[in-house]
């Protein structure tokens, strides 16, 4: 059996929930909640496997323990034949690219507007310009993301539309970018994406996001 550091918050967790899900491997994990900020002191539990005190962390059935997402998503889908990979290794691993930066950049902003003291809105405003910029390149490629078969790179862009409706609920993104609304429509109707959908088990905070992510203008 293997054990999974585990979040119901978290989209890089989900990420490998997805792809247990997808491959079939589900029933090989035993999932422990592990509970990790980057405000908080690091987590024991999760620092003796994982240096970086970072989730996911999965340890392996030899004790090895695999890090980060992306690492661990590579292994799950090796380890049941290599499909989410596919034969176009490096469009996948591009888009989950830009799906892990878009989580990466809006962690982080949240993070920021709770700074005791309040953002750098210049770092804040950096953000807005890359989060708008990422969109309107998804929505470009919409096309390519239909045509192509369900890998890890839609995995991780279906996690950061996600984390966008779970904290970002008033951006309002699919207005703006309709094309990857109707793709994410189908995705969401995967029974891996639906049944891993992120769950508030522990509210931390409220709605500081509201207001900042705008894609009008
Ligand atoms: N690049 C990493 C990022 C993982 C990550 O940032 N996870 C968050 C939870 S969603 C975390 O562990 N945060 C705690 C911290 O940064 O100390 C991955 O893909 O796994």
């Amino acid at each position: 059996m293997m054990k999974l550091h585990w979040s119901p918050r978290s989209p890089f967790v989900r990420k490998v929930m997805i792809v247990l899900n997808e491959t079939g491997q589900l029933d090989q994990v035993t999932q422990v909640r592990s509970v990790v900020a980057m405000h908080m002191p690091p987590n024991a539990a999760v620092m003796a496997d994982n240096p970086l005190g970072k989730i996911p962390t999965l340890v392996i059935e030899d004790g090895t323990a695999l890090f980060d997402s992306r690492v661990i998503c590579e292994y799950l889908d090796h380890r049941a034949g290599g499909g989410l990979l596919g034969e176009k290794r490096f469009e996948q691993l591009r888009w989950q690219a830009l799906g892990d930066g878009l989580i990466d950049l809006l962690l982080l902003w949240r993070t920021e507007l709770t700074r005791p003291g309040g953002p750098w809105d210049a770092v804040t405003q950096g953000w807005l310009s890359k989060a708008r910029a990422v969109m309107a390149t998804l929505e470009a490629e919409a096309p390519a993301l239909a045509s192509a078969p369900f890998g890890l790179g839609h995995v991780a862009i279906v996690c950061a539309l996600g984390q966008m409706d779970f904290r970002w609920s008033d951006s309002n993104w699919r207005d703006h970018f309709p094309r990857l609304a109707a793709l994410e429509a189908d995705w969401a109707a995967r029974p891996s994406v639906s049944s891993t959908a992120i769950v508030d088990d522990a509210p931390d905070g409220g709605d500081v996001t509201a207001g900042h992510l705008r894609f009008e203008g």
